[in-house]
């Protein structure tokens, strides 16, 4: 597995020049992907990947060696002659010949194949040569006709692992996570409110409910010139294609492939339209049915009064709450209009009172360097008490992850001894000593007990290990969530959204289990991860099991993730009260205590 898939890494587009660490990493990736696909030798396939693993580690950037006279790349370990000179050229040029070679020999549409999970570049190869395949179409018609299973290194297992990868890699084709099109977003927003004839602006769709992917951009504009908003957002340079342009709406394709679709509408219709538009159609199904059975009508435009001369009377459309009003329905929050919960909560007159991001007190897990965290442990306290939280707790990785520097008993006790010192110097955060400690691949974790019992806070995470069977992944949860020392699991599905698929993990035992242990259950905020996700939120809820939403920041700059988080718990139903990290640090001291 990749490691860099646990870490925060940002998600801006790569620029041409001034490349990054990790965009000059991902390059390195697809040149190993490429020539392994091409049957390279495996050493020098070696070379690129180990090059991209050890600068995506590297706590400095690249190009700050380069500028300094008195040192070389090839001084880093790993970095050959080779591959200091291409960095050179990414640095100076922002692209790289090689790259642009292997991609002219290798069809795009082969390209695709190398990102569906558990597929990989030799194994690509082997079905491009010897049954044809060319394409994700390709692949999922062999994958379905059975041939794969037939071909020597594969089995039927691997065709099952192939189909379950195909459809997290068409859905990646066709929806962007919700953290890169809320940087779209932003830009967007900005361009457009240049333009003085906008009277009011909000998002819609899916974007608006906070989705963990979106399909489309749904902007709604007031405005009294429709076609003059039109010509202002035709000149967003971003823009690749006019798909549609019609009175009142516009859609257009941007560079990089999304979608948005741009709607003006009246004042009198402004909050039906954010209504209609903001979904979800399920949410709508039944809104529109309630509006029914009161011989009421509601769409885009407003709700109206049908009356029995065929005449329609506007009753509400001016804002959301006027349209919900109309309907004698309290407004919903965006997050829950998912038709699941919301409306049995309306009519109890109980809708919750989703948690806030001002509400997150504490945050329980965090890497520093250590690990393979990029700032110190008084760098990450520092940053924590900047944003105002009240207790954390350091989590490096255990020795096992020995790939991220995981810490044995005595490198973790002589961290402990350097958190009791620091805390000295604080008096309004609280440290607390943790530890992310590893569930071992045959069970049982990958330190000690007596280490365990020393820490304040153990966080127990599967990293390795992941393709298990449904029972023995299960068992392995199980087992660490029976030892006393942990308090949590974290990231307890192990998705990357759009990446990896969950472990085959029986998740209805890990809550059984967590809750009969007094155990804790993360919502780890990484955007990319999103786990447990916003169904298993309600779940852990319903089984009375507090959440802890933690960033996992890997870096000062990765505790902002929590406003993902709490976006993803809000989408469950969470309230202040089901997050355990949203209380003030005595009340959480009690509940971990306690085991709650
Ligand atoms: P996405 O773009 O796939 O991530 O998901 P949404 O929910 O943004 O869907 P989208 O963009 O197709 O449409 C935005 C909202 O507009 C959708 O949530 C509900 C409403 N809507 C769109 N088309 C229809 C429709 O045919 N019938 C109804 N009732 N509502 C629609
Ligand atoms: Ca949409
Ligand atoms: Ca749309
Ligand atoms: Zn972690």
């Amino acid at each position: 597995m990749s490691f860099a898939d646990c870490f925060y890494t940002g998600y801006e587009m790569p620029k041409l020049t001034d490349m990054t660490n990790r965009e000059i990493a991902e390059v390195f990736e697809q040149v190993a992907d490429l020539l392994e696909f091409e049957g390279a030798n495996p050493f020098r396939v070696g070379a690129y990947r180990n090059g991209a693993r050890k600068i995506s580690d590297l706590p400095e950037p690249l190009s700050a060696i380069v500028d300094d006279e008195q040192r070389q790349l090839t001084d880093i370990d790993g970095i050959g002659k080779d591959l200091a000179e291409k960095i050179g050229t990414l640095l100076a040029t922002g692209s790289l010949p090689m790259l642009a070679e292997l991609l002219e020999r290798i069809p795009s549409t082969v390209l695709a194949l190398l990102r569906v999970p558990g597929l990989g570049p030799k194994k690509a190869a082997i079905l491009y040569q010897e049954l044809g395949v060319n394409s994700l179409e390709d692949l999922r018609n062999v994958c379905e006709a059975e041939q794969v299973r037939g071909l020597k290194g594969f089995g039927a297992k691997t065709e099952a692992t192939i189909l379950k990868g195909l459809a997290v890699a068409e859905t990646a084709l066709e929806r962007m996570r919700w953290v890169e099109a809320d940087a779209v977003v932003t830009e967007l927003l900005d361009f457009l409110r240049q333009h003085a004839g906008i009277k009011q602006m909000e998002m819609a769709g899916s974007y608006r409910r906070g989705c963990e992917t979106v399909g489309d951009l749904d902007v709604l504009v007031e405005a009294a010139d429709a076609s003059a908003v039109m010509d202002h957002f035709g000149n967003y340079p971003e823009i690749a294609d006019v798909l549609a342009c019609g009175d009142t709406k516009m859609s257009v394709r941007l560079a990089h492939g999304l979608q948005i679709d741009l709607r003006v509408v009246p004042s009198e219709s402004f909050g039906a339209a954010l209504q209609y538009f903001t979904g979800s159609k399920d949410h709508n199904v039944v809104v529109r049915g309630r509006a029914k059975q009161q011989g009421l009508k509601v769409n885009e435009w407003g709700v109206f009064r049908e009356d029995a001369q065929e005449a329609e009377t506007y009753l509400a459309g001016r804002t959301e709450e006027d349209v919900y009003a109309a309907l004698g329905l309290p407004w919903f929050p965006p997050e829950v209009r998912e038709a699941r919960e919301e409306f049995d909560w309306a009519s109890q007159g109980a809708l919750p009172q989703l948690v806030e991001l001002a509400d997150i007190r504490g945050d329980l897990h965090m890497h520093t360097s250590a690990s393979d965290g990029k700032a110190s442990l008084t760098e990450m306290i520092e940053a924590a008490r900047a944003r105002g939280l009240q207790y954390i707790a350091i989590t490096d990785h255990s020795q096992r992850v020995s790939m991220a520097g995981g810490l044995d008993g005595a490198r973790l006790r002589a961290q402990w001894a350097e958190i009791d010192r620091i805390r000295k110097e604080f008096d309004d955060i609280v440290v607390l000593k943790g530890i992310e400690c590893d569930i071992l691949e045959r069970g049982g974790m990958d330190l000690p007990d007596d280490v365990l019992a020393e820490a304040d806070w153990v966080i127990a995470s599967v990293h390795y290990g992941q393709r298990q069977s449904r029972e023995q992944i299960t068992e392995r949860i199980l087992g660490a969530l029976e030892n006393p020392h942990v308090d949590i699991l974290a990231h307890p599905t192990g998705r990357l959204i759009n990446r990896r698929e969950p472990y085959a993990v029986d998740i209805d035992q890990v809550f059984v289990a967590a809750s009969k242990h007094g155990k804790f259950l993360e919502l780890n905020a990484n955007p990319a991860r999103l786990d447990l996700h916003d169904i298993h939120c309600a779940a852990a809820k319903r089984h009375g099991i507090p959440i802890v939403i933690s960033t996992d920041a890997h870096s000062p700059a990765g505790l902002e993730v929590m406003r993902h988080g709490v976006q993803q718990a809000r989408r469950g139903g969470i309230t202040p009260a089901d997050v355990a990290n949203a209380r003030s640090w005595e009340k959480f001291r009690g509940l971990l205590e306690q085991k709650y």
